[in-house]
């Protein structure tokens, strides 16, 4: 008895209270792609009013915090990530008042909206750059301008860089008589972040959105925000080949070695972190947060947690299963993908996990439709922040758009042959919410993409009567991150064997947890028992997937735990 007492005294001790930790460090975040979520206003285009109007649902899967991707006034060269107005909503996702009432919304439902803050240009048609192409002195230096080289009479780029959308990373300009920088479309002018100015004004947008009710932003591409320093002469290196690569208009026709990942984007991070931090003191409240996005080298990405003596994003994406694990990956690379990440974090920073985005491939495409419930299941055991992209919570795979349909300007700068590359049309098809027309996203006679075909089979409102549907697995999981084990407990990843990942989950004085996933289709028998020493005898089954005879709450011993093919199982001590 005495000894119980003092070790509930520790306990108390060394277990943090919830304010302490920050709503976001145990959050689940889900990102929505505004265009493809909820049409109210019946143009076949998803808007504002149709994320308020879903925002109940959002409640419903246990999310958190959504972060939307671009709804700020663009001529959507690149569906909003081409922003004209930094301090608006474009007419096809609604109006201010609009945002202001989806914000309020999300504030009864205890849900945070965070936006998509687009730092790497602006759109040719922002205020900003009509300015800056006259000459006009306040915003002369707010881009990147040259006038160019002359060989052999023949006037020429300043380098021989090549934009992520192909061709020429520079066009001329008449007006200005000289040509500008855009990494990606050439309707996106790269703003100049070596101009403070450029640093402060942008600055100010983040002020005015967090003034508006956003809880923070995610920062697209932050690495193509800098480009090396011109020299002296105000001249840039070019880039050397990458050989192998035949087509000179190819983006990976050139090593990127002064056009991506300088030092600088990690500084203008911390200095963004700064706004946030000045605004939780001006506005009170909850903590913001940033999240960035960079496919950037591990060591690089650790940088932007912050430098020890400066605090930088809370939540670097984490991309190392997102972009390392394919459909053949055994359960040791998986173990060491997520080791990589746990094992290299700065003390004190939590994790993140990422399986899917606007960008990449739907994740029951890519590694098969009975891995979903084993992806969801891992992000959810694992420690920190759980990030699910709209449709995965479904289910939903990749939807084959035709070379006619396509839209995505990545694809339609190619060609027909090359489309299917690079298009990103099939991830970003409209949410299936029923198995009404247009899988209930829209009463329009057609939709900016098409439906997937699959939708009568898989939509939130089927998915809500089956049992150990995709979106039922899903809930279950969310419920279960409420344990304190979940929250806060010491993880273990391994793999034993092969085909067999094991996640363990513990607290002192609660229930561990065991997230058991069969990656492949043998039958295993696995002993927990020596995999982890002091494990209870018997453990009780808390979520089975599909693949499992087993019910919730059925008892199995702890050395030997059967598992079928593709089987995804947690269990916990009893
Ligand atoms: C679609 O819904 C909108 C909003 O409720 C409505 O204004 C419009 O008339 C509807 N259109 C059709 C074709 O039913
Ligand atoms: C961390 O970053 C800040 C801001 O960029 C810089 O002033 C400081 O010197 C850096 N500290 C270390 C230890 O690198
Ligand atoms: C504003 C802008 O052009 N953003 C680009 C930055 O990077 C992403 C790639 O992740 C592009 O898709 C965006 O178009």
């Amino acid at each position: 008895m005495v000894k119980f007492l003092v070790l509930g005294c520790l306990l108390a001790l060394a277990l943090p209270t919830l304010a302490e930790v920050g709503w976001w460090k145990t959050a689940q975040l889900y990102q929505i792609y505004p265009r493809s979520y909820k049409d109210s206003d019946g143009d076949g285009v998803g808007d504002l009013n149709g994320i308020t109007e879903q925002l109940p649902y959002l409640k419903e899967i246990g999310i958190t915090a959504t972060w939307l991707s671009p709804i700020f006034t663009s001529p959507m060269a690149d569906f909003g990530y081409d922003v004209a107005d930094l301090k608006n909503i474009d007419p096809i996702f609604g109006t201010m008042e609009d945002f202001e009432k989806l914000v309020a919304r999300a504030k009864e439902l205890d849900i945070k909206i965070i936006l998509d803050f687009v730092p790497n240009h602006t759109s040719d048609e922002c205020d900003w750059f009509i300015r800056s192409a006259a000459g006009e002195e306040e915003y002369k230096d707010f881009y990147v301008w040259h006038t160019g080289k002359v060989v052999n009479g023949i006037r020429q780029p300043p380098t021989n860089w090549i934009s992520v959308f192909r061709g020429q990373m520079w066009t001329w300009n008449e007006q200005r008589q000289a040509y500008y920088l855009h990494q990606f479309h050439a309707k996106q002018p790269d703003l100049n972040y070596r101009n403070p100015q450029v640093v402060e004004a942008m600055k100010d947008v983040l002020r005015f959105w967090l003034r508006k009710g956003a809880y923070g932003f995610r920062i697209d591409a932050v690495p193509h925000v800098f480009e090396v320093s011109a020299d002296a002469d105000g001249n840039w290196p070019d880039e050397p080949r990458n050989e192998g690569v035949d087509d000179p208009e190819d983006y990976s026709y050139l090593q990127h070695i002064y056009t991506t990942n300088q030092p600088e984007t990690i500084e203008l991070v911390y200095a963004f972190r700064d706004v946030i931090e000045e605004m939780d003191r001006e506005l009170g409240g909850d903590d913001r947060i940033l999240l960035t996005e960079a496919y950037s080298p591990l060591e690089v990405l650790m940088q932007y947690y912050g430098n020890g003596t400066h605090l930088g994003s809370q939540i670097p994406f984490n991309f190392e299963l997102l972009a390392n694990i394919n459909y053949y990956s055994d359960a040791y690379h998986y173990s060491e993908l997520i080791h990589n990440w746990l094992d290299n974090m700065p003390e004190g920073q939590t994790a993140n996990w990422v399986f899917g985005n606007h960008d990449q491939s739907r994740i029951g495409t890519r590694l098969g439709a009975d891995r979903i419930d084993s992806v969801n299941i891992i992000k959810s055991i694992l420690p920190g922040i759980d990030i699910t992209y709209q449709g995965e919570e479904l289910g939903m795979t990749n939807v084959f758009i035709s070379w006619e349909d396509t839209v995505d300007p990545q694809a339609c700068q190619s060609n027909e042959e090359e489309f299917e590359r690079l298009t990103r049309d099939p991830v970003r098809t409209p949410f299936q919410w029923s198995d009404e027309q247009n899988a209930g996203f829209s009463n329009a006679s057609s939709t900016w993409l098409p439906v997937s075909s699959d939708y009568k089979l898989v939509n939130v409102k089927r998915e809500r009567g089956i049992a150990l549907s995709h979106l039922n697995i899903f809930k279950q999981l969310r419920t279960l991150r409420d344990e304190p084990t979940l929250k806060q407990g010491d993880t273990t990843v391994t793999a034993i064997g092969p085909n067999v990942l094991v996640i363990k989950r513990s607290l002192a004085g609660q229930k561990s947890y065991i997230a058991v996933i069969n990656i492949n289709d043998d039958v295993e028998t696995v002993d927990l028992d020596s995999a982890f020493t002091s494990i209870s005898t018997q453990l009780q089954y808390v979520v089975v997937n599909d693949k499992s005879v087993r019910r919730k709450n059925d008892l199995t011993f702890a050395n030997s735990v059967l598992l079928l093919p593709k089987e995804a199982v947690v269990l916990s001590t009893v």
